[in-house]
């Protein structure tokens, strides 16, 4: 028997066990049953090995001379999200939903390996279920826009470390990225810019709900935020009526002088890096028109139960012009049907809908009132994601002299991604903490592959904090950077562009 940590997994399920041998796959290896990962198994087997694994789906086609079966099947009593997963002559994959099933394959496909004799999958029994129900991934299309078949590789990459969340950045100075009917201008006027002067561009409702639905067939929610009331440039470039003009603050002065970004100029499209100067206007009435058909027109095409509001770095904005209007916008998210989602600045106003989640982007170590302000969120009734920027977010540089990424929460090797603990943050209840987010802002990232190379591995020692037990045996560093390392044949296999940090041993095959 072989330490269960020495297998190839990440995250770390639950409990696992290695047995000797290997299962030989070949196309005689048939699966069997109905469920959609039995069909996306094979495709991922084939795009791995070019092995064809023949399919039925029932039962009945077990028989006539083949070898071997791969079979998967639902059993509810097993965990929401779980499945057991056993290798040995044969595969078995007990899923406790669809879910779970999709989760079992996914560590299946981490057990395929090429070897001398050539590709085989690992022995194993494994029961698995998450730590955490919320596993998410944010991905900013406005600094940098990335089209429907980008946020598609995006969502298949993501999914497969076991997320199941993924936020979309729909809104920022830089760019408005979704189709509105009631304020067409937004995608008019202020969609085709982007940061650096780069191409924007927008989805339309079509687009939108193409991605909302790849992420169901992989179990991914998606939760599309408008940024408000700052963030919100871009709307002024459609609509001057609804924004403020722009209030300058020390550090958007020194850090454009630094960078050579030219200032925001009021309706005329932004595309620096600055944040804090915009705002929209706080006692018109037509604001919370325009509030409530967004989220109303986003909550028609939104499956999922969250809209995200936004609420950070309104710098300009008066706090108690702040406070009104936040209360009044996650009031308004729960009359069109949706739960509100936040960032955490939104917890300093006291009455803000009860329920509301926020998301907690302050530091490990909490600065000013940012615990405060998550913590109100718990008080009325909501709980937090956690967004922890200087382990969690995705956007900062592994080393000082890395090309892409910036710096102002921390420099984040993969240790330091990896070695942190999401209810050990704020003095909140355990129970107030529905899980994890990993934040990719794409101020520096023009291209997916850019994306890529900031997201993995970063993104699978995210994954492992939130999906695998705190105490699990193997749930460790020194274990981590090893199983981590096994997953540099498959990431080649997908064209995933990971960054081969030299603090993991990454493997050939
Ligand atoms: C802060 S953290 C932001 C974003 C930037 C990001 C860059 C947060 C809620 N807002 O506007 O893109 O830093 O790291």
């Amino acid at each position: 028997m072989v330490l269960p940590h020495s297998m190839p997994l990440v995250p770390l399920p639950a409990s696992s066990i290695a047995v000797d041998g290997r299962l030989p796959v070949s196309d005689g290896l048939r699966v069997i049953g109905d469920s959609p990962a039995a069909a996306q198994l094979i495709d991922a087997v084939a795009r791995r090995s070019g092995i064809r694994l023949s399919h039925s789906t029932d039962s009945d086609g077990a028989g006539d001379g083949v070898a071997s079966t791969i079979v998967l099947r639902i059993d509810p009593t097993t965990a929401p999200e779980g499945y057991g997963l056993t290798v040995g002559d044969s595969v078995e994959i007990v899923g406790g939903d669809e879910a779970g099933l999709f989760y079992g394959m996914q560590t299946l496909l981490q057990l395929l390996r090429e070897d001398d004799e050539g590709w085989a999958f690992l022995r194993a029994e494994i029961t698995d279920a998450p730590r955490f129900a919320r596993r998410g991934v944010m991905l900013d299309v406005t600094r940098h826009f990335f089209d429907v078949d980008e946020v598609k590789k995006f969502i298949d990459s993501t999914s497969a470390l076991k997320f199941n969340h993924l936020h979309l950045h729909l809104s920022d100075d830089q760019g408005w990225r979704i189709q509105i009917d009631s304020w067409p201008k937004l995608t008019e006027l202020a969609s085709s810019t982007a940061s650096l002067g780069d191409p924007g561009g927008f989805y339309t409702k079509d687009d939108y709900r193409e991605i909302v639905a790849y992420a169901a067939e992989r179990h991914m929610v998606v939760i599309p935020e408008i940024d408000l009331p700052g963030h919100t440039h871009a709307i002024g470039v459609a609509y001057p009526e609804l924004v403020e003009d722009p209030v300058m603050n020390d550090s958007l002065i020194a850090e454009s002088a630094r960078l050579g970004q030219p200032l925001p100029v009021a309706g005329e499209p932004y595309l620096g890096w600055g944040v804090g100067h915009s705002s929209v206007r706080i006692h018109e009435e037509r604001t919370y028109e325009f509030v409530r058909d967004v989220v109303r027109e986003l909550a028609e095409m939104t499956p999922g139960p969250y809209i995200h509001i936004g609420g950070d770095e309104s710098l300009g904005t008066p706090q108690a012009d702040f406070d009104l209007f936040v209360e009044r916008a996650t009031a308004i998210v729960f009359e069109e049907g949706k739960i509100p989602v936040a960032w955490h600045e939104v917890g300093a106003a006291k009455d803000i809908a009860e329920g509301t989640i926020g998301q907690y982007w302050g530091k490990t170590t909490p600065e000013g009132s940012h615990a405060e302000e998550a913590a109100h969120f718990v008080e009325r009734g909501g709980a937090l994601i956690m967004s922890t920027a200087d382990v969690a977010y995705l956007d900062m540089k592994y080393t000082e002299d890395f090309p892409l990424g910036l710096t102002w929460a921390a420099i984040i090797d993969v240790r330091r991604a990896y070695e942190w603990e999401p209810t050990a943050v704020l003095d909140v209840p355990e129970s107030a903490i529905l899980g994890i987010e990993a934040p990719l802002w794409s101020e520096t990232t023009r291209t997916l592959s850019e994306v890529e190379q900031l997201v993995f591995p970063r993104a699978a020692a995210q994954a492992e904090v939130a999906w695998s037990p705190h105490d699990a045996d193997g749930r460790d560093w020194e274990s981590f950077r090893e199983r981590l390392g096994a997953l540099a044949p498959l990431w080649k296999a997908e064209g995933v562009d990971f960054h081969p940090a030299d603090e993991i041993p990454w493997s050939e095959r």
